[in-house]
């Protein structure tokens, strides 16, 4: 994030409404890579730069309104890297930053933002995020320094966070960081907002596997992850939803332990700001400056970051393409380039410098002559009051980006245009092309495109220009800055309220303890365990969750202790559960209830039952599986199953309804039932289910203690069998007839042990 947004955000978030509406008094941290302002040594002293005005303009309106107001607004504090800073100053300048500008400095040294600013952030994720791949690094070295910064900024965090802190950090270069703040301290709200572009699953895909989880993962510690298109945000659902294999509805995703809102929120600008920065002296001298030396020209602005990502150098050649085949212009028109100086060090970056220095040599060479500069270019950063300037003697201002998360130059030069005047030329591969669409859109590839926008704008007449103007500034001034700000804040709060409402089911460290009193307490215990997803994680083929040693012994400890009764309720065939757990003391239930194994060992069917039916419904299964890539069909041998968890989630997710769709339709009027599970489709017989298994082994009440865990759709049918006075547990954050949600297979292994560390210590103590 440079100087520019930092501003923005501090000036829009502190001022003195949206701090007060959004956050009810609670403080605001936000975290970016860089803070809004340098450090110097000066003559020996600490120097505080602000970023060209961006922090000290965006700090004293937030002060002005304090002492304006009786109400205070919320506190803030901004946390980030203020440059490089001799390890000797460090304290001083951590000291006079809190003191003076509310911030807090995290400190890195010359040879981490080597490897993490200059690498992984500017040679990998941005070039790979901008469409890109052939400039991408993807070295090791990289990604490991950017762990461990992203995990330092967490550390520098925990330091000065307080309980009820809303954070909101910012931009790519710290994708992980929601997750490591999450893990310390899960009660904080935390919000991301992404500046560039999320690309589309392909591309994204190219990352390497556990740089592309951990990135997701990273996010998705995140309460609401924000992006500026709608896009944007459908990419990363959908990388989500394939890398991951989190579903999502309506834009939350149930991620490993929490809820995730994603959303569009698209950036607007301080519109009042530029509206009336022509009514300042200094922007009105140097209007006057600029229209008197380039007197008598129709006049084409170009303003970026030097990047390659701007598409400066097609905008050159539609320039001079323009020029080509438009003499009639030649002397009347000039393009004024400025361009920001920027990563300095990124080789493509020195390269694209070089490749514009000679464009503009060779556009002027060909075409110049005296008295006339077709391109005047200048190579630096302008102050606030000169590119208003620049904005507001422009006819056309020319942004052709290849590939642009929003860009706010556009929105700028529209907002500044008060007259109505001026045209804006946008590229469609900017995330602004969604909200200006009254704009001369064109495809900067193509530099015929751009010479005729040129022409066409350069010869628009003025009622047309203000028309578009009027319709864009409209727009402009509902969703300016201080709206996405305070639309950002507002819905990161309200995401907390939903994810209080589903933990409020969360088994608590309190009815954790509880269960394991009454697990000590009682004579009679029955455990009604389901297997996968409960006691393993889910794994991509059925076959590999077979159960480790330390598993098979968890179990065998808790089926040792004679006052227990473990039943491990399955959708699998018997023959399966035999062989991993088939040698232990366990009741065992396969096939949803179809199979029983009860203390004797000895396999019974459930009723007797007709399996006529596969012969008509198996073909059909296979044709679904044969069209699409990595589903199955599994026969067991009372019921069967369409697996597609290794399939690709959207086809999936098409033709699953599909599938149970045709399958209802061939069921009704038997004794079948058509049941989705997690990532597959079964057919069993109705009537057998994990609750009827349940209540085979209920048949008197002599347990005094009964506790059900599951995890799938088909174990509601337990939790709903089982009597009130059971403990019943789902593992996920699903909503669910069970008594508690717990979020992860591994808690339930923690939970049993914990069980079985009881029986072991009795067994000791009887010794
Ligand atoms: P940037 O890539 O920096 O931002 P942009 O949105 O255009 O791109 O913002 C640039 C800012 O710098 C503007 O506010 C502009 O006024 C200013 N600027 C440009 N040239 C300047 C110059 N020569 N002198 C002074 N100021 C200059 C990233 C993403 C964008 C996204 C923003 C905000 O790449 O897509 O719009 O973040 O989220």
């Amino acid at each position: 994030m440079n100087w520019d947004k930092a501003f923005i955000v501090t000036d829009s978030v502190l001022s003195r409404d949206a701090a007060r509406t959004n956050l009810n008094g609670r403080r605001l941290v936000i975290v970016s890579n860089r803070l809004p302002f340098n450090v110097d040594v000066e003559d020996g002293r600490v120097v505080f730069h602000a970023s060209a005005g961006g922090l000290v303009t965006g700090l004293a309106s937030f002060r002005e309104s304090r002492e304006q107001t009786s109400a205070l607004p919320a506190e803030h504090l901004w946390v980030g890297w203020p440059g490089s800073v001799e390890a000797s100053l460090q304290d001083e300048v951590v000291r006079e930053a809190l003191a003076r500008f509310q911030s807090y400095p995290v400190f890195l040294t010359e040879e981490q933002m080597e490897h993490f600013y200059l690498g992984f952030c500017n040679a990998t994720i941005w070039p790979l995020f901008h469409y890109f791949p052939s400039y991408t690094v993807y070295q090791k070295t990289f990604w490991e320094q950017y762990k461990q910064i992203n995990q330092l900024f967490a550390d520098a965090l925990e330091s000065v966070l307080r309980p009820d802190d809303v954070v909101w950090v910012h931009d790519y270069h710290l994708m992980l960081l929601p997750r490591f703040l999450k893990a310390l301290r899960p009660q904080l709200s935390i919000g991301f907002f992404l500046h560039i572009p999320f690309p589309s699953f392909e591309v994204f895909r190219l990352l390497p596997g556990e740089w592309r989880r951990d990135i997701l993962e990273g996010l998705l510690g995140a309460d609401l992850v924000g992006f500026h298109t709608y896009e944007y945000t459908h990419h990363f659902l959908q990388s989500v939803l394939r890398i991951l294999g989190y579903e999502y509805q309506m834009s939350q995703v149930l991620a490993a332990d929490h809820i995730v809102k994603v959303d569009t929120f698209p950036m607007g600008i301080d519109v009042d700001k530029f509206a009336g920065a022509t009514a300042n002296d200094e922007t009105e001298r140097e209007i006057r400056q600029l229209k008197s030396t380039l007197t008598g020209l129709k006049l084409i602005l170009s303003v970026d970051r030097l990047d390659y990502s701007k598409g400066i150098s097609n905008r050159l050649e539609g320039y001079e393409l323009f020029l080509e085949s438009n003499p009639e212009y030649h002397g009347k028109v000039a393009l004024l380039m400025v361009v920001v100086p920027s990563r300095i060090g990124v080789v493509q970056y020195e390269l694209m410098k070089r490749q514009i220095e000679e464009l503009v040599g060779k556009i002027n060479g060909r075409f110049g002559r005296v008295g006339w500069t077709p391109v005047v270019y200048q190579y630096r950063h302008v102050p606030f009051n000169s590119l208003a300037a620049l904005y507001a003697v422009s006819d056309v201002c020319l942004v052709t980006p290849l590939r642009d998360g929003m860009n706010l130059v556009a929105k700028e030069y529209v907002a500044t245009r008060g007259d109505g005047a001026g045209v804006l030329i946008l590229s469609e591969m900017a995330g602004a092309a969604k909200e200006l669409p009254e704009a001369i859109i064109i495809n900067p590839n193509d530099r015929a495109e751009i010479a005729t926008a040129l022409k066409e704008a350069l010869e628009m007449p003025p009622m047309e220009q203000q028309k578009r103007h009027r319709l864009m500034q409209r727009r402009l001034r509902r969703y300016n800055v201080t709206r996405w700000a305070n639309d950002f804040l507002t819905t990161l709060l309200a995401v907390r309220e939903v994810q209080k409402r589903v933990e409020s089911k969360l088994l608590s460290p309190a009815a954790w303890r509880e269960i394991v009193a009454r697990y000590r307490s009682s004579r009679r215990r029955l455990f009604f365990l389901d297997y996968d997803g409960t006691l393993t994680p889910l794994v991509r083929h059925p076959g590999l969750a077979g159960p480790d040693p330390a598993r098979r012994e968890l179990l065998r400890s808790l089926a040792a202790d004679r006052k227990n009764t473990v039943v491990i309720a399955s959708g699998r065939g018997r023959q399966t559960l035999e062989e991993w757990l088939g040698d232990l003391p366990l009741g065992l239930v396969a096939e949803h209830g179809a199979w029983l194994r009860f203390g004797d060992r000895v396999w019974r069917r459930a009723k007797p039952l007709s399996n006529e039916w596969k012969r008509h419904l198996l073909p059909i299964l296979e044709i679904y599986a044969d069209r699409m890539a990595g589903a199955f069909v599994e026969e067991k041998e009372d019921s069967v199953a369409w697996h597609y968890r290794m399939a690709d989630p959207e086809q999936a997710g098409l033709c699953a309804p599909e599938l149970i769709d045709h399958l209802l339709n061939l069921s009704a009027k038997t004794d079948l039932q058509v049941v989705q599970g997690n990532k597959v489709v079964e057919i069993r017989h109705t009537g057998l289910n994990k609750g009827a298994a349940a209540l085979s082994w209920l048949t008197d009440d002599e347990y005094d203690f009964i506790l059900g865990i599951g995890d799938d759709a088909t174990d509601e049918d337990f939790f709903k069998a089982l009597p009130a006075s059971a403990y019943s547990i789902r593992v996920g954050m699903t909503p669910t007839h069970a008594q508690y949600n717990i979020r992860q297979s591994g808690e339930v292994i923690d939970l049993l042990r914990a069980f079985a560390s009881l029986s072991d210590a009795k067994a000791k103590e009887s010794q």
